[in-house]
């Protein structure tokens, strides 16, 4: 038949799935073939990713299409997080979570040795505690990192596992804050932070071929021909080319545990305004710029619903949505940046104390939590919008969700209402999407990202919410997210 077929890997935060991705040059579809928990390790020296079960978790899954004939496999997942190999290739300890503490005070003493200015002009990048930048500083005078040869992004080294190749792909690279806005590493930067310049290779482009499976994978997942494609790996990058916009008018919601809210350029934007804002500018498929915020996401209801079920008060998400929609509108609100929701701990307690502090009644049911964090969370990407705008000149008379968040159909009609704009949902695998048609583009079926698109409009259909007439509960809730943003912390 004329169709081709494809193997996506999508590691996030909370899971790992393996989807056969079907392509007939006007439509793709999707099969999930694994799913697999990603659960953090905490060991004696900090906070740890459990790579080594979630490569086997992966092989067992590209295991399931064997004899499919299957074209080519991709690899996305998270950005800021990488694998450090000696010289021979071997990994020389495990990664780390960009959640874990060991950054602290970094992005101050990244400030010491070049002004943060000057960060911003060279990389675009915003400035988050979790960035690679600052993980590599917390670990200067490590013999880790004398051993250490080449540094690779999560995706990179699954890749690397598949194929024996060691490179790193653009997107990815660009979510270090070590990466050029015009393009390649930034080296000069990289002597200067103190940083060992010897870690940082060669770089690809979204779409590369890298090659065949390895010997022992091919005999791990009998897939035999199958080559490795460097897709746009990192799972943003690969959702917002999955994004089904026609045009540029458009804002873009990335919806998982976090929420990366912007828009689309052409090149990176990097202004006053900008870092004011602390917008931050990563690689796109195609050449593009993605101009967005970090936004802490659905992370602030996954913290609360893991204290909830160690309590032994265990919620789905369907539920904890239903209790959240019965609640009353407009109660508290938080600034869901605030610095002290980043790192995992008893995420209602932070929410309550949140509230004290800035004299407000904390919520106290379930439903009140739940629905407090969906109002703070839509009110903050009108936020984000609005300055995307203004950083951007870009005019987004639509919103795309897109991820798991485009499920969430109270979170989707919230935001239409906050942020005053109709909001398109879906598709809500939108990372598994891109991570298939930008393989699809590199085995020469598929042009640039506007036939990427187009196939994700003719794929799946989006789910529209329209906001009702302008409503002065909103303004007077955005007006109060506005006055919380930015608070100092106190915790
Ligand atoms: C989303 C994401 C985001 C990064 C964060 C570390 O999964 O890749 O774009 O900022 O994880």
């Amino acid at each position: 038949s004329g169709e081709a077929r494809f193997l996506a890997v999508d590691l996030g935060a909370e899971s790992g799935r393996v989807f056969l991705g079907r392509f007939d040059g006007g439509r793709v579809s999707l099969e999930e073939l694994h799913r697999f928990p990603n659960v953090p390790v905490r060991v004696a020296d900090g906070l740890h990713w459990d790579v080594l079960r979630l490569f086997g978790e992966t092989e067992r899954g590209l295991g399931r299409a064997a004899g499919r004939g299957v074209r080519s496999v991709g690899v996305d997942a998270w950005g800021v997080d990488f694998a450090l190999l000696d010289r021979e290739g071997a990994l020389v300890s495990n990664p780390y979570h960009y959640r874990d503490a060991r950054t602290a005070g970094m992005m101050e003493e990244a400030g010491r040795r070049v002004p943060r200015e000057e960060i911003y002009r060279i990389t675009g990048i915003q400035f988050i505690p979790l960035n690679t930048l600052y993980q590599l500083l917390a670990m200067e005078g490590s013999p880790l990192l004398e051993a250490s040869d080449r540094l690779l992004m999560i995706p990179d080294l699954f890749a690397y596992w598949l194929c024996g190749e060691r490179l790193c792909e653009h997107t990815a690279a660009t979510t270090t804050q070590l990466y050029a806005a015009g393009g390649g590493w930034a080296r000069a930067l990289i002597r200067r932070m103190g940083l060992p310049e010897r870690l940082f290779g060669e770089v690809v482009r979204p779409g590369t071929r890298l090659g065949g499976l390895l010997p022992g994978v091919r005999e791990d997942t009998g897939l035999g021909e199958a080559e490795v494609v460097a897709v746009a790996t990192h799972d943003t990058a690969s959702a917002v080319a999955a994004v089904p916009a026609r045009g540029r008018d458009f804002a873009y919601i990335s919806s998982g545990t976090w929420s990366l809210v912007g828009v689309e350029t052409e090149r990176p934007v990097i202004s006053e305004e900008g870092l004011r804002y602390n917008f931050t500018n990563e690689g796109g498929f195609g050449g593009t710029n993605r101009l967005l915020k970090n936004v802490m996401g659905l992370w602030l209801l996954q913290e609360c619903r893991r204290v909830w079920a160690r309590e032994g008060r265990e919620y789905g998400y369907g539920e904890l949505a239903r209790l959240a929609a019965e609640a009353p509108p407009f109660g508290p609100l938080v600034d869901p940046d605030w610095e002290g929701f980043l790192p995992p701990g008893d995420m209602p307690g932070r929410i309550r104390r949140f509230c004290e502090r800035t004299g407000q009644r904390p919520p106290e049911s379930v439903g009140e939590v739940v629905r407090c964090i969906f109002e703070s969370l839509a009110l903050k990407y009108r936020w984000v919008i609005e300055r995307a705008e203004r950083v951007s000149g870009v005019r987004a008379g639509v919103v795309h969700v897109v991820g798991g968040g485009a499920r969430n159909g109270l979170l989707c009609r919230l935001t239409a209402e906050a942020a005053r704009r109709p909001v398109l949902a879906g598709p809500d695998e939108a990372t598994v999407l891109g991570n298939v048609l930008v393989q699809a583009h590199a085995a020469g079926m598929l042009g640039g990202l506007g036939e990427i698109r187009e196939v994700v409009r003719a794929s799946v259909p989006a789910e529209v919410y329209e906001p009702e007439e302008a409503d002065e509960g909103w303004e007077e809730a955005y007006g109060r997210l506005c006055g919380l943003v930015g608070l100092p912390s106190g915790e």
